[in-house]
């Protein structure tokens, strides 16, 4: 008989070095093989939207993070209980590993495009951890004899815990970065030439938000919990589905074809009012019209499915993608080729649209369909099918609960409606009459537009209220919705006291 107490700190070590050797094993399977990355991935497939909405609130872009150790701890707790039972009767022991391996490996194959040897990694850690639990099982005569042998004990344990833990997580990174980082740096983006260039910046940024959102401070929003590893070398693109001439193109080829460069402002549609997932970029890529026109779409096939290499599925009306705009098939984001998780090598960028309907990463195909027919991933889950981004603006400066000195205070901010523009905006303080700001220009109506007013500040409390109206003469709508089935919508509002 085994004491509870060795009992799990056993079953720890043996669930340790299981997960530990998986990672390992899923450097040569693939990242999303391994049993953490595929249980993690049909959780995001299949929590409510609500829970969606409410871990991305709380964590906002660390949300997989949250998941990944979110999961490791159930999964230590887990372990300990099962450790304690098998104290008592071993075999729980194996039959506990043995129940974990069979999810890990049900969800490793039940993956999108998951290889027939997706179940190795889980394989090969259960066995290992059985083989560790056998091992400490064994030793474990030594526990309860002498202090020395119980130290001894203690440290074997401890040490092939540490170890397979350094041997996890070492393993992680290594699948994660290898092979696409010096891919990504080798790559020659071609030249934009001048007529489909972005028009030069008319001015300096003011206020908190830069006009020009850089890479490293972009907003992170997707399902997949390692970010896809594709090189320029593996990726291609098929069009295919309803129309008259399937078209497979690789990287170099897509590198060829006649650039264009513009600045789009991405927004997600779970940003609520006054909130930060939004973003404008400088984009170079290859105009999407020109290659679904190429493909020859059949009456009827309303809907362009863009699908990214983790099976990840936006669904972008055809007529939109062909009304002229700047949709492009974008290789490049301020003038550096896609950082790996904006969705290197390949990602959509549609003005006008929220990123769930438009902005696949990490893009492999575009599939002409119906909506009658498909109903991509956030569909399923609920969301509006149709998702042009809302009239919406935001008070930066100062901050919500900040305190400006009396007198002249700058008021500044963003307001968007994507590929309609922006033609006011105006800013209330406490129930005063509507001010209306001062615009900044902007190189066309598919970004944001900055805004300022000079207030002179009297002391007190204040709340600073701001709307937008766009190019159409639609003013932003004070109505309050929740993010959740298409935007949010209402008017951003702080409160300030000045001294
Ligand atoms: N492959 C893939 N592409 C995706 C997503 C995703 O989950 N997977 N999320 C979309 C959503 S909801 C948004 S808002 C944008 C965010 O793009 P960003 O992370 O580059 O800011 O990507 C879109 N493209
Ligand atoms: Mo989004």
């Amino acid at each position: 008989m085994h004491t509870r107490r060795f009992g799990a700190l056993a079953a720890l070590t043996a669930a340790v070095v299981a997960l530990g050797v998986a990672e390992a094993v899923a450097i040569l399977t693939g990242a999303t093989t391994s049993p953490l990355v595929s249980v993690g991935g049909v959780v995001i497939d299949n929590v409510p939207a609500a829970v969606k909405d409410f871990a991305v609130q709380v964590f906002y872009t660390y949300d997989k993070l949250a998941l990944s150790v979110g999961t490791i701890a159930v999964l230590a707790a887990f372990a300990v209980v099962i450790g304690v039972f098998a104290a008592k009767r071993e075999i729980i022991g194996y039959a506990g590993i043995g129940l974990f391996a069979a999810i890990g490996i049900a969800a490793a194959l039940s993956r999108h495009a998951a290889p027939w040897y997706a179940f190795v990694p889980t394989l090969v850690g259960a066995l290992a951890g059985v083989a560790v639990l056998r091992w400490l099982f064994t030793r474990e005569a030594g526990y309860n004899a002498t202090p020395e042998q119980r130290r001894a004990f203690l440290r074997s344990a401890g040490y092939t815990l540490v170890g397979a833990a350094v041997l996890g997580l070492a393993s992680r990174w290594w699948s994660t970065r290898r092979g696409v980082e010096a891919d990504r740096a080798a790559i020659d983006l071609p030249p934009v030439p001048p007529d489909t260039a972005a028009s030069p910046l008319p001015s300096e940024a003011v206020g908190l938000a830069p006009f020009v959102t850089p890479n490293k401070d972009f907003y992170l929003i997707d399902t997949a919990l390692v970010v896809p590893q594709l090189t320029s070398g593996d990726w291609q693109l098929r069009i295919h589905g309803r129309v008259e001439k399937e078209i497979t193109i690789s990287y170099q080829e897509l590198l060829r074809r006649p650039m264009i460069e513009r600045y789009i402002t991405l927004a997600c549609v779970s940003n609520e009012v006054g909130g930060g997932l939004i973003g404008n970029a400088r984009w170079q890529g290859v105009r999407v019209a020109d290659l679904i026109r190429e493909a020859r779409p059949k009456a009827g096939a309303d809907q362009v499915v863009s699908r990214s290499s983790d099976g990840f599925t936006a669904g972008t009306p055809t007529a939109v993608l062909l009304d002229g705009r700047d949709a492009m098939l974008a290789i490049a984001m301020n003038g550096e080729p896609l950082p790996i998780e904006h969705g290197f090598p390949v990602r959509m960028v549609v003005p006008g649209l929220y990123g769930y309907v438009s902005a696949t990463k990490w893009l492999v195909e575009l599939e002409l369909t119906s909506f009658a027919d498909f109903d991509a991933y956030w569909i399923k889950r609920g969301w509006a099918a149709q998702g042009p981004i809302k009239t919406e603006s935001r008070i930066d400066t100062p901050r919500n609960g900040g305190k400006p000195k009396a007198g002249d205070v700058m008021i500044a901010g963003v307001a968007w409606a994507q590929h309609r523009g922006i033609s006011k905006v105006e800013v209330r303080v406490d129930d005063g009459e509507w001010q209306a700001a001062t615009l900044l220009p902007v190189p066309s109506i598919d970004t944001w537009r900055q805004w300022t007013l000079k207030w002179r500040a009297t002391p007190g409390r204040h709340r600073l209220t701001v709307r937008a109206t766009d190019n159409g003469g639609q003013t932003q709508t004070d109505a309050v919705a929740p993010p959740d089935p298409d935007g949010a919508t209402g008017w951003h509002s702080i409160e300030v006291d000045v001294p």
